[in-house]
């Protein structure tokens, strides 16, 4: 079969350079999100590879006989089952490394922001408070002498930690395993970090062994000074449990980007001054998001030219 008569469907949303670079050799099939595809039984026929930037379930793979290729825009694939598409040898492929530097420069970011409620004192100065009532109150907070445990210290996760050297804070890290090649202090539970630090960054998967685990017990050991980044899935979190930490000051601060449920924020959260809260914007700047858009399309075009992906992920085939 010529690649030129190779169908790519595109369920929903995704990043238009993406379609630009996709659709000079493939046809390009653009369907709504669903439970299933709404397209006929010819149509699911030929096509061979799915563009996503969200979630395919097995229904959406049985639909699709001669499906090889699920092409992921963003490094987490949580929502594209990977053990079906194992089971039936599709190629699962994400965006890995092309956002490290983004995510954590924004980590920083939203740390700095957090330790310090620079958006606090920011809108202080825009409703005009630093005029009629003088200076912002003083931040409780200083990032000075922190102790930083990294939950999760993989491509991103490296790259925070290197950044937060400079700063002179201390840093530690809780993975499954440990790794022999950084110098940090590790922890084989997430909980005995949680009681050594009194801040911790996480950026961990989606994944059962994931859900929820930064839950009362984790909040409560990093204490009334302790302070809570996210920058990796809002899954991790029991956010039932961090709201009333925050609350009741049983935590000091939170700074998140992922949410349980996005986009809906509970507005219990939205009311506590010392949390900050972004919208999942960690790799969202113009030029990042053309990398990821630019690896998603040359992960089908290799896939279809090549037989290999440029970045499968490790739990499906690695080639044709
Ligand atoms: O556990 P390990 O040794 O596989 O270390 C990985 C760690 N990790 C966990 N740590 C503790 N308990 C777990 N159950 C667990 N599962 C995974 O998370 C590793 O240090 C890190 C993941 O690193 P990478 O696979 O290199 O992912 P990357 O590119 O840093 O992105 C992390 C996540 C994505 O999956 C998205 O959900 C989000 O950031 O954007």
């Amino acid at each position: 079969m010529s690649e030129a008569r190779i169908s790519v469907l595109v369920p929903g949303k995704i990043h238009p350079r993406v379609l630009e670079r996709l659709r000079d050799r493939f046809d390009i099939v653009a369907v709504e999100k669903g439970e299933r595809p709404q397209i006929d039984a010819e149509t699911a026929k030929r096509i061979r590879g799915i563009a996503v930037a969200g979630s395919v379930n097995a229904a959406w793979m049985d639909a699709l006989p001669n499906l090889e290729v699920i092409a992921n825009f963003g490094v987490g694939y949580d929502g594209v089952d990977v053990g079906h598409a194992a089971s039936k040898g599709i190629v699962v492929t994400n965006t890995p490394d092309v956002l490290n530097d983004e995510v954590a420069d924004t980590a920083v970011g939203l740390l700095l922001n957090t330790v310090r409620q620079l958006p606090l004192a920011e809108k202080w100065l825009r409703d005009g408070r630093w005029v009629k009532e003088g200076s912002f109150p003083l931040s409780p907070f200083s990032l000075n002498g922190r102790h930083v445990g990294m939950y999760g210290l993989g491509r991103i996760g490296q790259e925070i930690a290197k950044r937060l050297e400079p700063f002179k804070v201390k840093i530690s890290y809780h993975t499954r395993t440990r790794n022999a090649d950084v110098a940090y202090d590790y922890f084989p539970t997430l909980l005995d970090m949680a009681k050594a630090v009194d801040t911790i960054i996480a950026i961990v998967p989606k994944t059962p062994q994931t859900h929820k685990v930064i839950d009362a017990e984790i909040l409560a050991a990093l204490g009334p000074e302790g302070v809570m980044i996210n920058v990796g899935r809002g899954w991790s979190v029991d956010e039932e449990a961090l709201i009333a930490a925050l609350r009741d000051g049983t935590l000091g601060a939170a700074g998140l980007d992922v949410f349980y449920e996005e986009p809906h924020v509970p507005a219990a959260l939205m009311e506590l001054p010392n949390a900050v809260l972004l919208p999942h914007v960690a790799s969202a700047s113009v030029p990042t998001r053309n990398a990821m858009a630019d690896l998603v399309s040359e992960n089908i075009i290799q896939w279809f030219a090549k037989g290999t992906a440029v970045t499968p992920v490790p739990e499906t085939p690695q080639k044709r």
